[in-house]
């Protein structure tokens, strides 16, 4: 059973998230599928992409599959995590992806969204990021994909609270390009998907990839890069982590000791 729908009309592509027994949670299956259907979309004529669930949907997607996040030891959001692959997929796509964000948007998903080039969202979505409701240490491209999107202290409430903001907090902030009533967002996402399609595409292919190269332009010493990994290495080595797993799993609120 395919865990996505894709479709493509007049140069538009459509990935539809469509696991909704796991809330679209971002299995290494799912994002296998995902970036299938980009380079197939892309390889038939897609000048953009709309990336959505289902129409109506309470959960766009529920993040990163928890179930697939290592144990202890391990960078639970190295550079071949699953996660990763998908946000730097949107990141690098030649074509503009407009995410139709309909329900709760949490975790990974939130960051996958914030990596989309337009947003578009009803009264009723949210936005949630949770690495401290696990014990996750973000990564740092993570990191930079919500700064690049968020003022600092929005970033921070959200990562330091794992609290959801909603629509109406991410159109103030300029995070969300519109807010649109269930009846109305899909016709009107792909009525300003097909004024993108109507340009030039190459033009606008290396705009995006100025913009990603730009915005991801960082100085980084390498003392300053090993000591990010350390810090990052002794959270993910902590006992909070695993706490974080499987109080999910339990199903029940985390106690995090702080070590
Ligand atoms: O018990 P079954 O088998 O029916 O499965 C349940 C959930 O376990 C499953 N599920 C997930 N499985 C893996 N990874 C997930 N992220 C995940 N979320 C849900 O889906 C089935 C239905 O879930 P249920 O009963 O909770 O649905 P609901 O409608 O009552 O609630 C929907 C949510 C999204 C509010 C709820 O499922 C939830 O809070 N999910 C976890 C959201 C979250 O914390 N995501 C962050 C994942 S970690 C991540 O993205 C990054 C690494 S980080 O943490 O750094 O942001």
């Amino acid at each position: 059973m395919p865990l996505i729908e894709t479709a493509l009309a007049e140069h538009v592509g459509t990935i539809v998230l469509n696991n909704i027994a796991k809330r679209n949670a971002l299995s290494e299956a799912l994002i296998e599928e995902i970036s299938d259907a980009l380079t197939e979309l892309l390889g038939r004529g897609a000048r953009a992409l709309v990336l959505r669930a289902p129409a109506g949907s309470k959960v766009w997607s529920a993040g990163h599959d928890i179930s697939e996040l290592p144990n202890a030891g391990r960078d639970p959001l190295g550079w071949g995590d699953s996660l990763r692959v998908l946000v730097r997929a949107i990141q690098s796509c030649r074509v503009p992806v407009l995410a139709l964000l309909e329900g709760g948007v949490w975790g990974g998903a939130c960051e996958v969204s914030l990596a989309c080039d337009i947003l578009v969202a009803t009264p009723d979505t949210t936005f949630a990021i949770t690495p401290a409701k696990l014990g996750i240490p973000y990564n740092l491209s993570g990191l930079l994909t919500l700064v690049n999107a968020l003022p600092l202290p929005v970033a921070k409430e959200l990562l330091f609270t794992a609290q959801p903001i909603t629509a109406a907090q991410a159109l103030n902030c300029g995070v969300v390009n519109y807010i649109k009533p269930p009846e109305e967002i899909a016709p009107f996402v792909y009525s300003l998907a097909q004024k993108i399609v109507a340009n030039a595409p190459l033009s606008i292919s290396v705009m995006k990839e100025e913009l990603r190269l730009l915005t991801g332009a960082r100085a980084m010493s390498p003392e300053l890069f090993e000591r990010i990994q350390g810090l990052r290495r002794t959270v993910y080595d902590s006992a909070d982590y695993q706490e974080g797993l499987q109080s999910f799993h339990e199903k029940r609120k985390p106690i995090f000791q702080g070590s």
